[in-house]
């Protein structure tokens, strides 16, 4: 099957409405033809700055313009990322994530996010980074530095956006998305579902990941974790479902991404997950915090994994180590 990227809408609903089990049927099939069956890539991720961000999204804890209790915290330093990706990688990690919560990396903050990557990088791990919006220049010099990937969720359909976020525009993500894609990074973008939209948005954000002019290698599918204080607080429960069903069409229209299993997991039971696995994720985010709230931690992880013998994937060595290794063989 040829990978497309000009899915139509109808073509996604007809996916995303028919039975469950045929559609997890179909998804498996599809995830068995371009992966590994049982293994999932494990990421950690670390808050690197936390809170007083100046966005509105209406479902974080770090925007500075609700009342969620969160402790802001500033800058954390370097020596302690690598302290914390070293501890990752021991446990499991192939991929180790650092967040901050800003609208998007000053000049300032350039010189300290590139020395994090170079040392990440340097213990053998794939880096990830999500800081918000970025320029063409900062993207140039993140890939410089080693950035693997880069996560930017569109979270959403276009047409319910505006709902959830006003101090960025859809087309504003996209933006960040292109100068990732040109900088030679690789791209990581999903979204949240259970945010009290319709199964309309929920179709339509998989039809903006789908169409776009490469697939994002990596697609976090959130369920929205409620914040007290937040806007979305009280929102209706998504039944979780509807979560498998947008992972399974996820990794029917986009075949050789990686479907990640994101926020909201730590809500899910072990049989939840493994429908979920069934319906074709393959990624996931491990340890006791995701940026400020709890997630399954390693132990948990571990035994989860156990029972449905599942294997970590192990981080696949870059162009330039595979070059040295044929060196020095
Ligand atoms: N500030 C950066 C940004 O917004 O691009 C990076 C961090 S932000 C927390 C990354 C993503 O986490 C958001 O786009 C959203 O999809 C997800 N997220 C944040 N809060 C969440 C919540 N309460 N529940 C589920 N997902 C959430
Ligand atoms: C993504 O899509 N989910 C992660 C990661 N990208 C950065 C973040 C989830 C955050 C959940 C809420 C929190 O812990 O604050
Ligand atoms: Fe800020 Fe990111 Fe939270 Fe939006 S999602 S308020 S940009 S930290």
């Amino acid at each position: 099957m040829t990978v497309r990227n000009d899915w139509r809408r109808e073509e996604i609903q007809a996916l995303y409405d028919q039975p469950f089990l045929d559609l997890v049927f179909e998804a498996q099939r599809v995830h068995r033809t371009h992966f590994q069956a049982n293994t999932i890539q494990v990421s950690t991720l670390l808050s690197i700055k936390t809170g007083k961000c100046p966005e509105d999204c209406k479902y974080c804890s770090q925007s500075a313009r609700y009342d969620s209790k969160l402790e802001a915290e500033k800058r954390i330093a370097v020596e302690k990322v690598i302290s914390e990706a070293k501890e990752a990688k021991e446990s499991g990690s192939s991929r180790f994530c650092m967040g901050a919560a800003w609208r998007n990396p000053h000049e300032r903050d350039m010189p300290y996010v590139l020395e994090m990557v170079k040392e990440v990088k340097a213990l053998g791990l794939e880096t990830c980074m999500t800081l918000g919006m970025l320029n063409a220049d900062q993207a140039s010099r993140l890939s410089d530095a080693g950035l693997d990937y880069y996560n930017h969720n569109l979270d959403t359909s276009r047409e319910y956006y505006d709902n959830i976020i006003t101090t960025r525009t859809f087309d504003d993500r996209l933006d960040t998305l292109d100068h990732v894609r040109n900088a030679g990074m690789k791209v990581c973008s999903g979204g949240i579902v259970g945010l009290g939209e319709e199964r309309g948005d929920r179709i339509g954000l998989l039809h903006e990941l789908a169409t776009l002019p490469i697939h994002p290698e990596s697609v976090p599918i959130n369920m929205l974790v409620p914040i007290e204080g937040t806007p979305l607080a009280n929102v209706e429960k998504l039944d979780v479902t509807e979560w498998i069903r947008t992972i399974a069409v996820a990794r029917i229209i986009m075949p050789h991404s990686y479907i990640r299993l994101s926020a909201g997991r730590e809500a899910l039971s072990d049989s939840d997950q493994a429908l979920a696995f069934m319906a074709g994720a393959n990624s996931l985010f491990s340890g006791e915090k995701l940026l400020t709230t709890p997630n399954a931690g390693e132990g948990k992880d571990r035994a989860l994994f156990n029972k449905l013998g599942l294997t970590a994937e192990k981080p696949r060595p870059s162009a330039k180590e595979l070059s040295v290794d044929a060196m020095t063989a």
